[in-house]
């Protein structure tokens, strides 16, 4: 039962439920090759946000900038792939909103500990604008902080929960957004921890 969001964005609630299982064994896998960490932003800020990321891509933040690598920079080694369970979802969530490809070149995965959040900001680091962006949350739940093309639109807020898939295209695919400090809560599958992947497109297809 999708919940249409805005213009191109699309909630489609509990959709990886069944494969939260599995997708959660994979996050812990890949943390395994590459470790969580908090990056330091451009501004000198370590993230209360831990990432890791798979795919042909990953994304990195320094004092320098933010930019995809095809290598981490902790381990020199290319990222690992997708986990199979990651394409499977990118694809499903995908078609059910009416896109014709999924974006499965670079994958991000967050991580949330109590208190841990993310400001306002836009996602345009990567170079595919009309490839959506498929967000996919594991664990706590947590309060999505959703505005418009301008950083001065108004925010609504929107709980994400443990298995709610959004995939983000149109005019959607530019908005501001954020998360609100996590709660101090547990979920049986992940403890005190809220888990996010999205799903990206970082360049034009060939
Ligand atoms: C709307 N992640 O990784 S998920 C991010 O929950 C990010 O960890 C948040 O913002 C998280 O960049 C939010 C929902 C989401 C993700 C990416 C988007 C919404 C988006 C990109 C464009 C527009
Ligand atoms: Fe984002």
């Amino acid at each position: 039962q999708p919940v249409p969001l805005a213009e191109g964005a699309v909630l489609f609630p509990g959709l990886a439920l069944p494969d939260a299982p599995a997708l959660i064994r994979a996050i812990h896998d890949l943390a395994r090759i590459v470790p969580f960490r908090r990056m330091e932003t451009p501004g000198g800020r370590q993230m209360s946000v831990a990432m890791t990321a798979c795919g042909e891509s990953g994304w990195c933040s320094d004092r320098n900038g933010y930019r995809y690598t095809t290598h981490s920079p902790v381990t020199g080694a290319p990222w690992p792939p997708l986990p199979d369970a990651f394409v499977a979802i990118s694809r499903r969530a995908t078609a059910a909103a009416g896109f014709p490809k999924p974006p499965l070149q670079s994958c991000l995965i967050n991580c949330y500990e109590p208190g841990a959040r993310l400001s306002l900001h836009q996602d345009r680091d990567e170079n595919a604008p009309h490839m959506p962006i498929v967000s996919l949350s594991l664990g706590v739940a947590a309060t999505f902080l959703w505005g418009g093309l301008r950083r001065s639109d108004p925010v609504r807020r929107l709980r994400l929960a443990h298995g709610d898939v959004v995939v983000w295209g149109g005019p959607s695919r530019f908005v501001f957004h954020g998360i609100a400090p996590l709660s101090r809560s547990s979920h049986p599958e992940t403890g005190e921890n809220r888990f996010n992947i999205t799903f990206r497109q970082i360049a034009p297809e060939e």
